[in-house]
Parts: C-alpha cells; structure tokens; sequence
C-alpha cells in the first residue's frame, strides 16, 4: 500500500511527510526544495485481534502496542507541481513517474493563500484554484502516456502502456470501455479510479487559512480535512523531549516545559481542541479505509492457535480492498497459494469457506491448498 503526497512547490508536503514518517527531510520556504523523492513509512491503527484468544501476538510485517496494531502504509513525497508540469514546466514530468505505484493520492494544498501557484510567497491566492489545475495537472500527465500509443487503438497496448497504475488490469479495461474513443475521459477515468484523491488542507494554524476553509469547503465535492503538518512536527519533537504526549485525544503539556515552550505547546493544544487533531493521521487513515476502502485481514496457518507454522500468532496482516474474496486474498500472499487453493477457513466461526467468500474487516483466515 502506498500514498503519494502531491501538491504545489511549498505547500508542505514534505512537512507533511516528515511528521508522518519521522523521517529527517529537507524542508524550506522557497520552490523546489526536494528534488529526489523521499520515501518512507508511517501506519494505520486498527484493534488487534489478538485480545479475543487471549494470546499474545508475534507481529512480523506490523507491529502491536497496547492492543492497537500498527499496519505499515508507504508514503511518497516528490517534487512540486507547477501548471503545465506535464508540458515539462518546473522539475518535468520525470518524477510524476514516481507517482504511478502510488494507491491513492493526498493533495496537500497551502490553505493560508500566502503562496501563488508556483509556490512563491504572495497575499491572497485562492487555494481553490490549485485544487482545480493539480486534478488536471494528474490529468494531462495520464493523457500524455496513454497518447503515445492512442493511434495504435488496440486496448492490450494501451494496458501495457499504463503497467504499473493498478495490480487489475482489469480496471484498466474497464475505463476504455466506458471512455469509448474519448481520449481524455479515458485519462479522467484512469485518474478516478487507480489515483483516488484526497485533500489536506494545510497550514491551518496560519491567520487566513480557516477562512478559505470555510468557503472551499462548502463548494468542494473533494473531501477536505484541516491539518497542520507543522505543528505535527512540534508535537513529535516535544514527545521525544519528554515535554507532551498525546493523551485521550487532546494533548497533556508536562510540567517540565518551559515558558516558552509551554506558550508554543499551549497554541498547538488549542488547534487540536478546535479542529479535533492536528490531521495529518487522519488523511492517512481516510485515504486507507474510506477512498480506498480498504479492510485489514489476517492469514494464519492454524486456525485453533491463529498462528503461523512457527507458532507465531497472527504474525502478519494485509490491507486489502473490500470484495476482496478468500481466493483473491491467496493470491496476494502467494500466488502459489491461489493455484492451488482447495478451500479458506473462517478461524474465528471455525467454519470452512469457498473460494468465493468475501472477506470482513478484521478476517482471520487460513487458506487451505493443494501441493
Ligand atoms: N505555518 C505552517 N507552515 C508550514 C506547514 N507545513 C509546512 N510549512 C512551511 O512551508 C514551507 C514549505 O514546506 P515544505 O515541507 O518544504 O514544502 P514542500 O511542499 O515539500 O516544498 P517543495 O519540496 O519545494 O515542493 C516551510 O517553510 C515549512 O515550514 C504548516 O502546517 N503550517
Ligand atoms: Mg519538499
């Protein structure tokens, strides 16, 4: 699973990715400061199933605190995007390249309106029209690769042509299909449904910024959450410094800060107690189970011990796009598996299941194949 973080040159993305990823990346207030893309890792929450047999749980590709397992979910920061970056206006279109594994996107777009479209410091630019030009920024670059062999008019071709967009290719015919001979709803359709997007609304601790949200908000069709990706990073910071944590939803302030540090801990305290959080994990967790859809699922070995055939109990968990069924689901873990696949047991009803069952958020399953 992975997110590409995209947006204009300044608004924030690698903020963004470096209070997601704890990663120590450049940041900067002038255009163009990432170059290469950065990549790492952060994780969505979910309960692990581990309580309801009373064992432990040996996590191998996640991890588990307190009951809480941690799903691993890559993210990716590239390069600013400029209007007419598909033409090769800014860093080019080489790193748009980069964004063709990405799952899902997250627009992280520059609420305050303090910088213009090239991410240059300005008063007053409506962030509402970089919403509009990066949709069709993507656009434009999709339309670009498809048209170097759009003449050629033979679908195999054009799927071959967009590898790597989507694991389905079946996706992929299905929009030709629906596009007909129209090379651009082609292009949109490919967006819509192998780059689903959503939109960070960044830098919302700024003067200005709730205000553009109040407005764009209620005429965007996008789902819209306020974040403030640096005051992410003032949290994480104090956290490692033993000066707050994250208590209950808000946020606790020890007494071992300082004035200074109190004052600027106590601002961030007050975002939180307005907008709910500073958003930065809720983007990822909407991308993952609300545009994605995803749900996660556990594969064991034995279905008494939900453990691996080590004995290490529910070692590993997928996220997988709902529908997904118990065949489709032996085929992610190894496509062995699926060749082979006899039957999948439910290890929670202890109940055996035909290739066809569509798996439930929280699933444990084991998948019963041939030699
Ligand atoms: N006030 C405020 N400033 C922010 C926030 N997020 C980022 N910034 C500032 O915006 C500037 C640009 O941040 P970056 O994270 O480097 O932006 P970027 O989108 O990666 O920029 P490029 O790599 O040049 O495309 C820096 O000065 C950041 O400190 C935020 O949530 N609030
Ligand atoms: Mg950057």
């Amino acid at each position: 699973m992975m997110i590409g973080l995209v947006g204009k040159p300044s608004c924030g993305k690698s903020s963004f990715f470096k209070a997601l990823t704890m990663m120590d990346v450049k940041i900067a207030p002038y255009p163009f400061t990432t170059v290469e893309p950065n990549k790492g890792a952060t994780f969505v929450k979910t309960k692990c199933p581990h309580t309801e047999i009373g064992k432990k749980c040996n996590p191998n590709n996640s991890d588990c605190v307190d009951g809480t397992r941690l799903i691993p979910v890559k993210v990716l920061d590239v390069a600013g995007l400029v209007p007419g970056a598909h033409l090769g206006r800014g860093r080019g279109n080489k790193f748009l390249d980069d964004l063709r594994q990405a799952d899902a996107l997250i627009h992280i777009v520059d609420m305050s309106g303090k910088t213009d479209e090239n991410g240059l410091p300005t008063d007053n630019h409506d962030p509402l029209e970089d919403i509009n030009w990066l949709r069709e920024e993507i656009e434009l670059w999709v339309k670009g690769i498809i048209e170097k062999v759009w003449a050629k008019s033979d679908d195999s071709i054009i799927i071959k042509q967009l590898t790597g967009f989507t694991p389905k290719n079946e996706i992929i015919s299905q929009c030709i299909k629906d596009a007909g001979k129209d090379l651009e709803k082609l292009a949109r359709l490919v967006c819509e449904r192998t780059k689903p997007m959503l939109i960070a609304a960044n830098k919302m601790d700024l003067p200005g910024s709730s205000k553009n949200f109040g407005r764009i908000t209620k005429i965007s069709e996008s789902e819209i959450v306020p974040c403030s990706a640096e005051l992410e990073i003032v949290i994480n910071l104090a956290s490692s410094k033993g000066l707050a944590k994250y208590e209950n939803g808000g946020l606790l302030i020890y007494d071992n800060a300082n004035d200074q540090q109190r004052n600027a801990l106590e601002k961030v305290k007050k975002f939180i107690e307005s907008y709910g959080s500073t958003g930065i994990e809720k983007c990822v967790e909407r991308a993952v189970f609300s545009l994605l859809n995803c749900i996660e699922v556990y594969p064991v070995q034995n279905e008494n011990n939900w453990s691996d055939s080590n004995g290490r109990v529910l070692p590993d968990v997928y996220l997988v796009p709902l529908g997904t069924t118990a065949k489709e689901f032996a085929s992610i873990i190894h496509t062995d598996l699926a060749k082979n696949f006899i039957a999948a047991v439910d290890a929670r009803k202890k109940m055996k299941v035909k290739e066809n069952y569509i798996l439930k958020k929280g699933d444990v399953i084991k998948i019963i194949a041939g030699k």
